[in-house]
Parts: structure tokens; sequence; C-alpha cells
């Protein structure tokens, strides 16, 4: 088992690892010759100097100042399961035999320890998505860690001191887009808010198994037409390729003829799950009319944006991305990739379909019941009334006051332009596909801006790892905040959390295509 923050891992060895264990980096331009960045083609690679060490001490301080509450000890085994959608039997990786994983809650102040027992026939990590964490149990490939082999096991150990819906995945290749994901929910010790209930709703879009597609089929089938792109996936079953170039020959075709600029799916899903079940096998969730419920609603889809609504109710929205914002009430949200909404909801009497509608072109739903009395269930396909306002999106929101980025002029900004198109396939920020050694320089103690800027015709979702930034004019703190086409996105926040830190589109299809870099911590002089 390794040892987690044995102090042994330096940047550069976890590069050299990564450059030999290239296969599923077959995908990626090479760098341009005589291009500093990437691996040289002799397969030597140097890493950036002068940036703080994933394990390096100013990590350590920062976890220091976290706490050093109760260790909670958790495993989790990621496997080679069989599910069952509705009578569509697939093949797929997950947590152990559930969809979503088994919810992992602590309290703020505590400590986790989770070991990773990797069952997969492929190399994963486990990210932990919007934590503040210690850079090293970050679980980003070649940056923070070295992936964990096959057979191998891996221990996270952190300190978590913020409360929220936060969710954990893998950060390797496109295997979010299989079964590999959880809540993870950190409690209040002084939860502000009064309940009865909780319901933690993760949203998924699914293709693995189906038709014999599978993630990196799909992965492939959309590079095809990328100079330098795909080849090389020799294992993938012809029938998966076929259902995988039509479904993106249909996207393709959709897009030309897409009428708004409002996020839509980007690769076709053919199921979409709430907490792992098809809207025909639809969870219900009991309770009493007049109960107050607390919803968490998790987007832990690959490409699917969601419009979600609770029929015959409105929602009061509490918390975004973890952080509690100034209350409001809505009929509906729109939630992208990465995203939670926190809300509340007093439940009426009768039966009432939880749904969220892909909020491309495709409409389809996922459901599940909340039930509180005797009565029939809705259709499972019924598109609550609510839906038709759109949903209201994190922008439209602005931060609680307890949690309010102070005013600061940044001290440095980053232009992060977001390039590519759906035909190339060639998603990159500033131009330039994604590579280990890339690095967007900060210091400790700056204010930071990042300016994000969509060149493209498609949305992104970006996400910071291991921060909390905050929108315009006193907006939510997020990590993940939805780039429309044409439009530009400035989030601030402290470079309080010294490592190196992932920033990518959350579009895992996209993400993995390129649009992905590397904010570095530069040690000080
Ligand atoms: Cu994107």
């Amino acid at each position: 088992m390794a040892a987690a923050g044995s102090g042994l891992l330096t940047s550069t060895g976890a590069a050299a690892l990564d450059a030999k264990n290239g296969k599923h980096h077959s995908h990626r331009k090479p760098p341009p010759p005589g291009s500093h960045d990437g691996h040289g083609s002799d397969g030597s690679h140097s890493a950036p100097s002068n940036y703080v060490s994933p394990d390096g001490p100013e990590v350590m301080e920062a976890e220091r100042k976290r706490g050093t509450g109760p260790v909670r000890r958790f495993a989790l085994t990621a496997d080679q399961v069989e599910f069952d959608f509705g009578g569509a039997v697939v093949d797929t990786w997950a947590y152990g035999n559930r969809l979503p994983g088994k919810e992992i809650r602590v309290t703020a102040g505590d400590r986790v320890a989770v070991t990773l027992n990797n069952r997969l026939p492929h190399s994963t990590t486990l990210h932990w998505h919007g934590v503040q964490i210690r850079n090293d149990m970050d679980g980003s490939p070649s940056i923070t860690q070295r992936s964990v082999k096959a057979g191998a096991s891996y221990d996270y150990t952190f300190a978590v001191d913020t409360p929220g819906t936060y969710w954990l995945h893998p950060h390797v290749g496109v295997q979010l887009d299989r079964g590999l994901y959880a809540p993870l929910i950190v409690d209040d010790p002084r939860e502000p808010l009064s309940y009865d209930h909780e319901w933690v709703v993760m949203i998924d879009d699914w293709l693995d198994g189906v038709d014999g597609m599978t993630p990196d089929a799909m992965l492939a089938e959309l590079n095809k037409n990328k100079p330098g792109g795909a080849g090389g996936h020799d294992d993938m079953q012809s029938s998966g390729n076929r259902a995988a170039a039509a479904a993106v020959a249909r996207m393709r075709r959709r897009a030309r003829h897409r009428m708004t600029d409002d996020p839509s799916d980007s690769v076709e899903h053919p199921f979409h799950l709430m907490n792992g079940q098809v809207a025909r096998d639809r969870e219900t969730f009991r309770a009493k009319p007049g109960d107050r419920i607390r919803i968490r609603l998790i987007n832990a889809a690959a490409g699917t944006a969601y419009r979600v609504a609770l029929g015959g109710h409105n929602m009061t929205v509490t918390h975004i991305d973890g952080y509690p914002v100034q209350h409001k009430s809505t009929d509906s949200l729109l939630i992208a990739m990465g995203e939670r909404f926190d809300v509340l909801v007093t439940a009426k009497d009768g039966v009432f379909p939880l749904t969220a509608l892909s909020a491309g072109n495709t409409f389809q739903t996922a459901q599940a019941l909340l039930r509180t009395g005797d009565g029939e269930a809705p259709d499972d396909k019924i598109r609550p009334t609510e839906l038709r306002s759109g949903g209201l999106s994190a922008d439209k929101f602005k931060a609680a006051e307890s949690v309010r980025l102070s005013d600061r002029d940044p001290d440095r900004t980053i232009n992060m332009d977001l390039t590519g198109n759906m035909d190339d396939w060639d998603w990159a920020i500033n131009g330039k596909p994604y590579t280990d050694s890339q690095r967007y320089p900060v210091r400790q103690g700056e204010r930071v801006r990042i300016t994000f800027r969509n060149t493209t015709t498609m949305w992104h979702p970006m996400h910071l790892h291991g921060h909390t930034f905050a929108l315009p004019d006193g907006g939510p703190r997020k990590d993940t905040t939805i780039v429309l086409p044409d439009k530009a996105v400035s989030v601030d926040f402290d470079a309080d959390n010294p490592g190196l830190w992932m920033v990518h589109c959350h579009n895992v299809y996209h993400s993995e295509s390129g649009m992905m870099t590397v904010m570095g911590y530069k040690l000080h002089d």
C-alpha cells in the first residue's frame, strides 16, 4: 500500500512515471516541435521548477491550520460490476456494487481517512470535488500523485474545515463517466438550518455498456477528426464503436441547428439517472406532509446540465457548491456538471416527481418520487410545469454575508480563453491542449482573478481545484461556474492553499481532450 504523504513524490518523478504510462494520453496532440511544454520525444521530461511541491512544507502548514479533529475512516473499492437499468444490463465500474457509491459523511473539523482499493483493470485516483484539500490528496494524476495502479491500494488522509455538499470521483481519463462517484457531505457542527429530513440526490448521464459503448470509445470517436488524434484504442468493441459514432454524428447535427446558447448536452447519453436509477425504476423518498426536507442536488454527469424541479413545490435555495447563499425561492434550477445546490422544501400531501430534464436537445429526464401520502405515482416521463421557467442558474444568487469574499483588487489576473470547436474536438485553454508541465503561476497571499473567456460555440462549466472562488458583485462562492458561448466570467479568490491545482472544464469529454491546465503556486524567492 502506498503511504500517503510519504514525502517521496517529486513532481519530476511523477511526470516521468506518467510518461511511461502514456496509453490513455494517446488522444492528445503532440506538443509542437521545440515546445518547452510536454514530454520530449525521447520520453524525457522536465517539470517546471520553483513551484511548491504537492507535499511540500507550505502544503503541510496550510493543512495544520485546518485542525486536528477526530479521524473518520472509510474504505472505497473501485470494482468491475454489472448494473440493470430498467432491463438494460451493463458492465461498468463503480465503488462497490451500488450507484452512487456509499455516501461519506463527516463533520467539519474532522480528519478523513479513506482507503481506496483499486480492483479496476486500469489505474485510478480519487478527487474530492470542491474540497479545499491538502494538495497531495487532490487526486490529480502526474500532478499531485502517481495514479493508483490496478490491484493496488492508496490511503487518502486530509482534514475538512468547511461544511457543505461535495462529491468524489476519479481524475483519470473519462472514468468519471462510468459509475465511479459518491456524495461527500460535510456536516456543520453548528448547523443553522432546521429540517426534518435530508435527501441527497445525485444526477448522472449514462452511456457505459449501452450498445457496447464505453466512455473511452466515445472519447476516441470524438477525437477522430483531430490531427494526430485517436488511434491505438485497439480494445474497443466494434458495436460500441458504431454506437458512439452514431451518437457523435447526431450531436454534431443538433449543434448546427441549435437555436439558443443555453447549456446543452454535448455528448449524447442514452440514460439519465437519479440516485443510480432510470425513471422507470425511480427511487421513492418518504416523508410526512409538512415536513421540511433538505435536498442536496449534485450533478455528477459527464456531459449534461439539468433543469431540476420538484412537482407542486417551490424550492428555497440555501447553498450552492457547498457555500451558503442569500436564500431565494424558485420553481426550478439549472445545474451544470460538478455544481451542487442545497434546497429546502416543505412537503405537500401526495406523490410528487423530482425531475431532472437534460438541458440539451434530447429532452430526456431522470426522476425520483417524493411520497408523503397515498395516491398514484405520476407517469415516469412527466415534466412538472415548474420546469417551464427554464431554471435559475447560480449566477443569479448572492453569497451569504458570512462567506462573502472581501472587497479587494486582484494582485494578478489570469486570462483563460476557452478555445476549440465541435468538429475538430480540439478543446483547449488559450489554444494549448493540456500537458502536465503547464503552469499558470500565482503566489500565496495574492488575490487572484481568473477571467474565462469563451471563444467557442459550446458552453463550458469551468472548475478550479482546491479553492472556492467568488462570482462578481457579491455573487456566490463556487468551485465550478458556467461560461456560456461568447461570454466571459471573472472569478476572484484568495491564493491561500498552496500547491499545484487543476483548472478544467467539467465536461469530461472536453477536459480529457485538452481543456485543462494547472495553476501553480510559485515558491517565494
Ligand atoms: Cu467544456
